[in-house]
């Protein structure tokens, strides 16, 4: 589909960013809760980039429509979105499918749900682009604290390789989100502990390190290194590629 040429669009400034928390880190906890913290302890977008994290705010309003709910994989020329067209050519982003995470719409909906919460990294960037719906993604921070990032509509976010993190819906039950990728899609979530990853260690090396006063100032207290009772390390799960339908 040919679209208008416009420049790729900037980061979104720091208000139009999606809301996001430390987490009550009780174990009892609804995972499609919000599970804030009370008082609530929002956190701040230099923290998100200081992670890692980077945002931009699409209008998905208008393009919605345009994209099936689930294409796998889906054809990023297809763009009618040109802002999101701009982006992609700027960036790389060679490939993309579209998934809708709902009972009706997902299957294997209940394996994939347990398969998106576990605490994992990616051996590539993640990047989202949340056509419909919202959920979260849970990410730690400098302090190894889980930070809940609310995502919805328009937010197209990206992750870094090396970070631990997770998803989740919300309690909507639905997301309609579109998955890019730079190159071929490896799917494999490495669920942790990876701290001999060569991912994990570029992370370290790339924002942990890097941002060691930040973490000193945000509780004063040294990181501490959790480690998962799961003792596996590579988790070739098919659930999380779009060919294991
Ligand atoms: C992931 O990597 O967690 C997913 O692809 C599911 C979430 S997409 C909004």
């Amino acid at each position: 589909m040919a679209t208008k040429s416009v420049p790729p669009p900037n980061e979104a400034i720091d208000s139009d960013w999606p809301e996001a928390w430390y987490m009550n880190e009780s174990e009892d906890t609804d995972q499609k809760a919000l599970n804030r913290k009370e008082p609530n302890e929002a956190v701040s977008v230099s923290v998100l980039r200081a992670l890692g994290i980077s945002y931009w705010k699409l209008n998905a309003d208008k393009y919605m429509d345009s994209y099936p709910l689930k294409a796998v994989p889906w054809d990023p020329s297809d763009a009618a979105d040109p802002e999101l067209a701009a982006l992609r050519d700027d960036r790389g982003y060679s490939y993309a499918d579209v998934i809708t995470i709902h009972r009706d719409h997902l299957p294997n909906y209940d394996k994939m749900i347990k398969c998106f919460f576990e605490e994992h990294i990616h051996d590539a960037e993640e990047i989202r682009f949340i056509i419909n719906g919202s959920g979260f993604f849970d990410l730690r921070d400098l302090n190894d604290k889980w930070i809940r990032i609310h995502v919805k509509k328009g937010d197209l976010m990206t992750l870094p390789e090396g970070i631990y993190h997770r998803f989740t819906c919300d309690e909507k039950d639905y997301i309609h989100a579109m998955r890019l990728f730079i190159g071929q899609p490896v799917w494999t979530p490495f669920n942790r502990p990876q701290e001999d990853h060569e991912s994990r260690l570029k992370y370290i090396k790339a924002f942990l390190s890097k941002n060691e006063s930040m973490k000193q100032n945000m509780t004063g207290e040294e990181p501490a290194v959790k480690k998962s009772k799961k003792e596996d390390t590579a988790t070739e799960d098919p659930t999380l590629s779009p060919a294991a339908e």
